[in-house]
C-alpha cells in the first residue's frame, strides 16, 4: 500500500505538476498506442518535451519583461494592468493558484487529464450524449484548464478538496466536448464538409455567428469584393503583427510612465530598471516593446513543437478509439476555407473595437489597465470574420468582429476585477472565456455548489437541444448542416 502511495506521489511530483514531462508521455503513450516504430516514439516525446519546455522560457521572459511596468504602473497612477491574452493569463492563473491554493498547483494538469477522458466518453456514449467532437488541441486545453482550475477553486470554495480537482477535469471536458460539438454544422458549412470541428477559444461564438451573420447581410457581398488597403499585408506575418501592436501599446505606456520611473530602482524590483547611463529612453521603449514580440515567437515556436506531436497523437488515439468522431481543432485550420480578406479585416475591426473599449474604460476610470493581446484579437476575430463573411458578407463580418472586440475588453476588465487578476498581470481574454466562462462565473460565485452543478447541466443539455432541433437524426451524427 504504502509503496503504491509513495509511486502515486512521485508521479503526482514529478509528471503531473510538471506539465512538460506530462505533454511529453502523453505523446510517448499516445505514439505506443499507435503502434509507431520505437525511435518516432522516443522523437515524439523529446519534441513534445522541448517544445513545452521552450513554452515556458518563452512565458516566463513575458512576465519578466511585464513586471517591471506593472510596478510602475502601481507606483505612477495605482492602478493594475491586465494583459488579455491567454498565454499571459496562463502565467496569471498559474501564479495566483500558487500562491493562494498551494495544494492544488497539479489541479490544471491532472484536470487537462481527466477532462480528455470525459470528452472521450461523451463521445463513446454518442448515441446518448448526442457529442460527436473530440477536441485535441493540446496548448489550447492547458491553458483553459489552467484558467477553468483558478475559477473554480476561487468562486466555489467546497470544490477546494481533492474531489475538486475531479470536478475541474469533469467541467472542462464537458466544455470541450460540448463547444467543439456546437461548431460541427458551421464548419461543415464553411469547409464544404472538411470532416472537421473548431476545439479552440471561440467555440461559443461561431455557433452565434453562424445562426446571426445571415441576418445582419448578404453572403453575396463578401469580403473578397472589398479592396483593403495593401499595407495591412505586413500583418499576416505573426512577428510583424505582435511586434507592432506592442509597440504601439507598451511604447504608449512606458512613455507615459517615463524615464524616471522606469530608473528608479526602489519602484523597479524585479527585471532590469532603465540605464539612462546606457541607453536612451527612446530606445528603451522599442527594445521592451519588442522584447515582448520575441518571448511570444519563442512561445508560439514551442508551442508549435508540442502541439505537431500532441495532435498526432490525439488524432491517432481518437480514430483508433472512436471512429466516425470529429476531431476539434486549432481555428487556424479554418481561415484557408474563407475569403482571403476576412483575416486581416476580423483583425483590423475587432481591434478598432478593443481600442474604443480601452479608451472608455480609461475616461470613466476602470481601476485596471486592459492592455491588447495579440491572441485573441487576432485569431478570434479573425475567425469570427471568416465565419460571419460567409454567412452574411462584409456587413455582417464588420458588424461581429467589432462586438466581439469590444466584449473581449469590456467583459475581460469584468472577469479581471472577479478574478481579482489586476496584480499578477493577465486574464485569459478569448471571447469564450468573456461569454459563457464569465456568466459561468458569476454562477459559481452566487451559487456556489449547486452553481457549478447548474452549469454542468446547462454544457449537457445543449447537444441534446442541437440534436433535437435537427430534422434528419442521421445526418446529425454525420455532422452535415442541415436547413439555412
Ligand atoms: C490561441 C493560442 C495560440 C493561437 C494558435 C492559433 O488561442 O493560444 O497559440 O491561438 O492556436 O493558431
Amino acid at each position: 500500500m504504502e509503496f503504491i502511495l509513495n509511486l502515486l506521489n512521485w508521479f503526482s511530483q514529478n509528471i503531473l505538476q510538471n506539465p512538460a514531462f506530462f505533454v511529453g508521455l502523453l505523446v510517448l503513450v499516445g505514439y505506443l498506442l499507435l503502434k509507431k516504430p520505437l525511435h518516432d516514439v522516443f522523437a515524439g516525446f523529446v519534441k513534445a518535451t522541448v517544445g513545452y519546455l521552450i513554452l515556458n522560457v518563452g512565458a516566463g521572459g513575458l512576465v519578466t519583461t511585464f513586471r517591471p511596468i506593472l510596478a510602475a504602473l502601481n507606483y505612477k497612477f495605482k492602478i493594475g494592468a491586465a494583459v488579455i491574452d491567454p498565454y499571459f493569463g496562463l502565467t496569471a492563473a498559474n501564479t495566483k493558484i500558487a500562491e493562494q491554493f498551494p495544494d492544488f498547483v497539479g489541479a490544471a494538469t491532472t484536470a487537462l487529464l481527466i477532462g480528455f477522458g470525459v470528452n472521450i466518453l461523451l463521445v463513446a456514449l454518442r448515441k446518448v450524449t448526442k457529442v460527436r467532437t473530440l477536441f485535441i488541441t493540446g496548448h489550447i486545453m492547458v491553458q483553459q484548464a489552467a484558467t477553468v482550475s483558478l475559477i473554480v477553486l476561487l468562486l466555489v470554495p467546497q470544490l477546494r478538496s481533492s474531489f475538486g480537482v475531479v470536478a475541474i477535469g469533469l467541467i472542462c471536458g464537458l466544455y470541450w466536448a460540448v463547444s467543439s460539438n456546437m461548431t460541427v454544422e458551421a464548419t461543415q458549412r464553411l469547409t464544404g464538409g472538411g470532416g472537421f470541428a473548431i476545439g479552440h477559444q471561440q467555440q461559443f461564438a461561431i455557433w452565434f455567428v453562424d445562426k446571426v451573420a445571415p441576418k445582419l447581410g448578404k453572403k453575396e457581398e463578401n469580403l473578397d469584393n472589398l479592396k483593403l488597403p495593401t499595407f495591412l499585408n505586413i500583418f499576416h506575418d505573426t512577428v510583424v503583427a505582435s511586434a507592432t501592436l506592442m509597440l504601439i501599446f507598451f511604447g504608449l505606456i512606458l512613455s507615459i510612465l517615463g524615464p524616471d520611473v522606469m530608473s528608479n530602482a526602489e519602484v523597479i524590483t524585479s527585471g532590469t530598471p532603465y540605464n539612462p547611463e546606457k541607453q536612451a529612453f527612446f530606445m528603451y521603449v522599442i527594445q521592451t516593446a519588442f522584447t515582448f514580440s520575441v518571448y511570444l515567437f519563442v512561445l508560439m515556436q514551442g508551442v508549435r513543437m508540442f502541439v505537431g506531436e500532441l495532435t498526432n497523437a490525439f488524432q491517432g488515439i481518437s480514430s483508433k478509439l472512436l471512429p466516425g468522431s470529429f476531431p476539434a481543432v486549432d481555428v487556424a485550420a479554418s481561415y484557408g476555407f474563407g475569403s482571403p480578406n476576412a483575416v486581416l479585416s476580423g483583425f483590423a475591426v475587432g481591434l478598432v473595437g478593443q481600442l474604443i473599449t480601452i479608451v472608455l474604460l480609461i475616461v470613466f476610470k476602470n481601476p485596471v489597465l486592459i492592455i491588447t493581446g495579440f491572441v485573441p484579437v487576432f485569431f478570434d476575430n479573425a475567425a469570427i470574420a471568416v465565419y460571419a463573411d460567409k454567412r452574411g458578407g462584409w456587413k455582417a463580418a464588420v458588424i461581429l468582429s467589432f462586438i466581439s472586440g469590444v466584449l473581449q475588453v469590456a467583459l475581460g476588465a469584468v472577469a479581471v476585477a472577479l478574478l481579482d487578476l489586476a496584480s499578477y498581470g493577465g486574464y485569459h481574454g478569448n471571447i469564450d472565456f468573456e461569454i459563457p466562462w464569465l456568466p459561468f462565473a458569476y454562477i459559481f460565485k452566487y451559487l456556489g455548489l449547486a452553481g457549478y452543478v447548474l452549469v454542468c447541466a446547462f454544457l449537457l443539455a445543449i447537444p441534446q437541444l442541437q440534436f433535437a432541433k435537427a430534422k434528419d437524426k442521421e445526418a446529425y451524427y454525420r455532422g452535415e448542416a442541415q436547413g439555412e
